[in-house]
């Protein structure tokens, strides 16, 4: 199939957004620049878009409505969650001319199911809402993620957000058993069930998640849950090296009976920067490496002696060599600090000027090649930048982020930025990875999809768009 080219869109004419706005009523719309201004940047302020009218319905009804309407228009939707997505997908083009619909007012959370352990969402919940929701049930919602009390449902399932639990819980598409989705005619796709078991035919619900509003509007969804933790263990490890990264996640998953929930690499850099910018936080060991890891171990019953069997694995790392030193956190709170530090780096970067993100995965074995190699390849090529590694190390995913020279304007800095984020991804593809582990394509990595997708990948991917969304009317011109 030849390069699908965007199809002109009509602008939404007046007539259009009259009607647009009597479907919501008025608490469900704004179009003045003021109300609309922090829905028309992305949350690192690398895309800025405009749009007439943004609608917010409160119902799946409503939003089909919305849709049938733009469709008869041919104009075009942009689907905006928590519009924390850091691949500039919720963030409408420049042209103001699609209409921008948020989630927002979809917030119920329509069942919880103690005995089915299922929880049916609509897709603007925050996802904290929906972990909380849970918790109250003695039950847990196992994605998490820095932006957990913003980023919504919807938009976690149309990125198919990662997070810091996947080692154990897997990505959000791991976690859904259903979803209803609005169609790009306005067709509602009723798949909310709730079944573990279910193989007739295509698995529908896939297509959407991931699909970063291409495809259709999610509304709602039923969710996976676990029986919430009983017991919990945060310890913090200096590292000799990465190899001992590799090395100590196999033997913490060994010697905890596969409990490992989390295990996070943070750089020295990121330490520091929160010594320097969070007030009342303390470094968390004496020793000074390149690397630490945060391990988290759960368990769902009391007497899992979790804090003994890390406690013998820590021990045993620390007499081979593998590690400096570790502790393992006294209290919640402790662990909470432990937490923060991890969780602030994204926050904190902003202090290390502008950067440019690269959001890599290699096989785990390979994370000990990727980053020395990539932090070589910036010096050689891209002399006095500053990379910063860290992330979900556990899953073989880096969050490779470079940093302008001291000295250098950032403007100038990021007009480098094709040719130093081709080098990283070249890199990680030599090494069996991805481009994208966990943030999407949306508009940033436009560019990486065609050079590094197959033919093959490219050409599928296009015919899903084409059967689907004929018109190219939801979110154009991001994914694909
Ligand atoms: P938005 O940004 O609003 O939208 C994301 C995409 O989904 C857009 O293309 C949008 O059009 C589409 N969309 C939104 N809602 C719907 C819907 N209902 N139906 C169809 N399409 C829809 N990501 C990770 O994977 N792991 C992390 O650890 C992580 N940590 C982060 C930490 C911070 C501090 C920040 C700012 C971001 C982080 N992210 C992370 C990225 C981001 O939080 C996730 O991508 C999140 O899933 C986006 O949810 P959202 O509701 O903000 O979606
Ligand atoms: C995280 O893991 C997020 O904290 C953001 O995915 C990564 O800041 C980043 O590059
Ligand atoms: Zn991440």
């Amino acid at each position: 199939m030849n390069d699908m080219k965007p199809l002109a869109h009509r602008r939404p004419n007046s007539a259009l957004l009259e009607r647009l706005k009597s479907v919501v009523g008025p608490k469900g719309w704004l179009d003045q620049p003021g109300d609309l201004a922090p829905h028309l940047a992305d949350w690192r302020r690398r895309f800025q878009g405009k749009t007439p009218l943004l609608l917010k319905p409160a119902t799946t009804a409503e939003v089909a409505e919305i849709v049938r309407l733009c469709a008869a228009a041919q104009a075009a939707i942009v689907p905006q969650g928590g519009h924390t997505g850091l691949a500039g997908g919720g963030t409408p083009h420049d042209t103001g001319d699609e209409i921008l619909l948020s989630t927002a007012r979809l917030n119920r959370v329509r069942a919880l199911d103690a005995a089915n352990y299922t929880i049916t969402v609509e897709a603007g919940c925050i996802l904290k809402q929906v972990q909380d929701a849970a918790a109250a049930a003695d039950r847990l919602f196992p994605l998490s993620l820095a932006a957990e009390g913003t980023c919504q449902i919807g938009g976690n399932l149309s990125t198919n957000a990662g997070g810091i639990a996947v080692l154990r819980y897997g990505n959000a598409r791991d976690l859904v058993l259903g979803l209803e989705v609005v169609l790009p005619d306005g067709r509602v796709w009723d798949g909310l069930r709730a079944l573990r078991k279910d193989n007739s035919g295509y698995d529908l619900k896939q297509l959407f998640i991931g699909a970063e509003g291409t495809l259709g509007i999610i509304t709602a969804a039923v969710l996976r849950l676990f029986p919430a933790p009983k017991e919990r263990v945060t310890a913090f490890a200096a590292l000799r090296d990465l190899d001992a990264a590799v090395d100590l996640q196999a033997r913490c998953r060994a010697a905890s009976g596969d409990s490992l929930v989390s295990f996070e690499l943070l750089p020295r850099a990121g330490i520091d920067l929160a010594l320097r910018h969070i007030p009342g936080v303390a470094d968390p060991l004496q020793a000074k490496r390149d690397y630490y890891v945060l391990i988290e171990l759960t368990a769902a019953a009391e007497g899992s002696d979790l804090r003994a069997r890390l406690e013998t694995a820590l021990a045993a790392a620390l007499e081979d060599g593998l590690l400096a030193d570790a502790t393992i956190a006294e209290s919640a709170e402790q662990a909470r600090k432990l937490w923060f530090v991890r969780e602030g780096i994204t926050e904190l970067q902003k202090y290390a000027g502008v950067s440019i993100k690269h959001d890599i995965s290699v096989p785990v074995a390979r994370v000990p090649a990727f980053i020395p190699r990539a932090i070589e390849l910036c010096a050689k090529m891209f002399p006095g930048t500053r990379p910063i590694a860290f992330g979900h190390v556990g899953d073989g995913n880096v969050h490779f982020n470079v940093y302008q020279p001291e000295a250098m304007d950032g403007g100038a800095f990021l007009a480098q930025g094709e040719a130093l984020s081709a080098a990283i991804h070249d890199l990680a593809m030599e090494l069996n990875g991805s481009f994208s582990a966990e943030h999407g394509i949306g508009r940033l990595r436009l560019q990486e999809m065609r050079r590094y997708k197959s033919d093959v990948e490219l050409d599928l991917m296009r015919r899903i768009k084409q059967a689907l969304d004929p018109l190219d009317l939801m979110n154009p011109g991001k994914v694909v």
